[in-house]
């Protein structure tokens, strides 16, 4: 069904997404003053973090960092139990956030936006939903998420099997029944590391299906203290502050001394001390290891043989260690004796670059040695990551250019904020910004802030309409491209450079440059009083009408 204007909802803007991006987006724009209509698909606040509740899902950034600093009120009021948050809490975050700041109301939940379409002459976005609505709205924000849209492995016969299939990015609410079952695991990242660590230690047979082995860090997660609450909430401003600062957005410090400055004997230790630390400490103790081969080779060594030290097997120990890729190319997980559950005896690697999968069958996965029945296959197979949900539906800027068409040979924006074509269309965590590399509220606020510091502009000078020049978005794309050439993150095969996706285009659209120069270069544009931005002034008719 077509709608004309005189059926369509009028509003300021359009949001998209009720992840933590998407609810600070809502609460912003509010206060400033405009109408505004959220959209999510999911029935209620949280983002991927209301989806991914499967078990062991927990939060392998510290919960200081992964929380809002922009409402005092906010995080003097909610108190993390733990230094690294488990699923049901963050979720738990997300509701109070939205109860505390009255976000709700913004919301139509299951819904799901089917497509949008700039009308230049009336410089607007028609936005047509799941539920049959046409809204019109001055500006669209984004916040679909860098990790929202899940992919099926590209495996025959996954329809075939009769057992019970779960997802980890779509958990049931309901929790299934897996006690004494047969469980394979397709998938060892983040996901199926947390998933493996948790039910290998059930009453469980369970088969891990490995492909490429992923270095993983010992979390050693700890309750947090009353004297350490106390402390936090006493200092938050500093530490929100610092994050700003730092190259990930976050409050774990990095160094700046590259790993061959220091004598041999010294850096030795550094690593052991960091390993017992646990966290992403291990990142931060040397400058140089996603630019320098050699120092990079020198601590996955250190990794791998702490593999070796922890599994029984030493054949086994072999299996998992990875190889071929620099260490931290790949997102690095943390795990909780993700090593141990293989001294299990219920526990079964299947190795599936010595024996890969040839399909999936009614009864189970049947690789070249055999098949391996099964009563349960859990899919943690990863994401169509950083432009799969924004590229799910049709997105048409100026002269009926479509999104997909922009991004042919990959995603192209100013800063993952904002493109060239498509006015009054902003991103949250966008592609072209440190997305997956830095921390996601802080980048999230970030943007959020840049978008409303242009459309404050916008309002004070009469403007209509802004998008980038096609100069700023060409030079901010060619600034990504030569740090990526720099860095050793190209040579893994990662959801991080698309090669997790058949047909997709490859290459580091991310921002590797760190937060602290991502921010510098948002503020950049304010300071030099939105040069880079091209404004086109409100037609008299949609003024008056406002
Ligand atoms: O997905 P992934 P994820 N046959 O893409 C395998 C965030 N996150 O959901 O590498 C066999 O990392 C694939 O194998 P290979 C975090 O940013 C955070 O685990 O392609 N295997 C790989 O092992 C993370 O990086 C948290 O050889 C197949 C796995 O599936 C991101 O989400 C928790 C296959 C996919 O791993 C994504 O993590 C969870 C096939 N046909 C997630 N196809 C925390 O904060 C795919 N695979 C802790």
């Amino acid at each position: 069904m077509d709608h004309t204007s005189a059926q369509a909802e009028r509003v300021d803007m359009v949001i998209v997404g009720a992840g933590f991006g998407g609810m600070y987006a809502t609460w912003k724009f509010r206060e400033m003053g405009l109408s505004i209509v959220s959209i999510e698909e999911g029935k209620d606040v949280g983002g991927v973090w209301y989806w991914n509740r499967y078990p062991g899902a927990r939060c392998d950034l510290l919960s200081v960092d992964y929380s809002y600093g922009f409402s005092e009120e906010v995080q003097q009021e909610w108190t993390w139990s733990e230094q690294f948050a488990a699923q049901p809490e963050i979720l738990a975050y997300a509701n109070f956030v939205a109860d505390r700041l009255d976000l709700r109301k913004h919301y139509r939940f299951e819904t799901r936006v089917e497509s949008a379409k700039w009308d230049d002459k009336r410089q607007l976005w028609r936005v047509r939903t799941s539920d049959g609505k046409l809204l019109e709205a001055t500006y669209c924000v984004m916040s679909t998420g860098p990790l929202s849209k899940p992919t099926d492995p590209d495996i025959p016969g996954l329809s075939r099997f009769k057992g019970l299939t779960l997802r980890a990015a779509r958990w049931p609410h309901e929790e299934p029944d897996l006690k004494g079952k047969r469980i394979g695991v397709l998938g060892t990242g983040s996901s199926g590391m947390q998933i493996i660590q948790t039910l290998g230690r059930t009453e469980c047979e369970l088969f891990v299906f490995q492909r490429t082995p992923s270095f993983t860090l010992p979390m050693r997660n700890r309750k947090v203290s009353d004297r350490d609450v106390a402390e936090l909430k006493a200092n938050y401003a500093s530490i929100r502050a610092a994050c700003k600062m730092n190259p990930t957005g976050g409050a774990r410090p990095v160094s700046t001394r590259p790993f061959f400055s220091i004598p041999a004997d010294h850096r030795q230790e550094l690593m052991e001390q960091a390993w017992q630390h646990g966290g992403h400490t291990f990142l931060g103790i040397f400058s140089d290891l996603m630019v320098n081969q050699a120092a990079n080779d020198q601590v996955a060594d250190f990794v791998r043989d702490r593999i070796h030290d922890t599994v029984n097997d030493k054949a086994l120990a072999e299996k998992l260690k990875p190889r071929g890729y620099p260490i931290f190319a790949r997102r690095p997980c943390l795990d909780t004796g993700y090593y141990e559950t293989y001294n299990r005896e219920n526990v079964h690697l299947v190795d599936c670059l010595e024996d890969p999968i040839v399909e999936i069958t009614e009864n189970g996965i049947r690789t070249q040695s055999g098949e391996h029945e099964l009563d349960v296959l859990i899919l943690a197979t990863g994401y169509d990551a950083l432009t799969g949900a924004l590229l799910a539906f049709e997105i048409t800027g100026k002269d009926g250019v479509a999104l997909k068409d922009k991004w042919e040979g990959g995603p192209r924006s100013l800063f993952g904020i904002m493109m060239a074509g498509f006015p009054n269309l902003f991103m949250t965590t966008g592609p072209n910004g440190p997305a997956a590399l830095a921390n996601i509220f802080t980048i999230s606020e970030n943007d959020v802030d840049f978008i409303a510091g242009v459309i404050a502009q916008m309002q004070a000078q009469g403007q209509g309409a802004v998008e980038p020049s096609l100069a700023a978005e060409d030079a901010w794309m060619a600034q990504i491209q030569t740090l990526a050439s720099r860095s050793l993150m190209l040579k893994a095969k990662t959801w991080w450079t698309g090669s997790n996706v058949k047909g997709k285009p490859q290459g580091m659209s991310m921002f590797t440059g760190g937060f602290h120069k991502y921010r510098e270069a948002c503020e950049s544009v304010s300071a030099n009083g939105y040069r880079d931005l091209v404004f086109e002034p409100a037609p008299a008719l949609e003024t008056a009408a406002r």
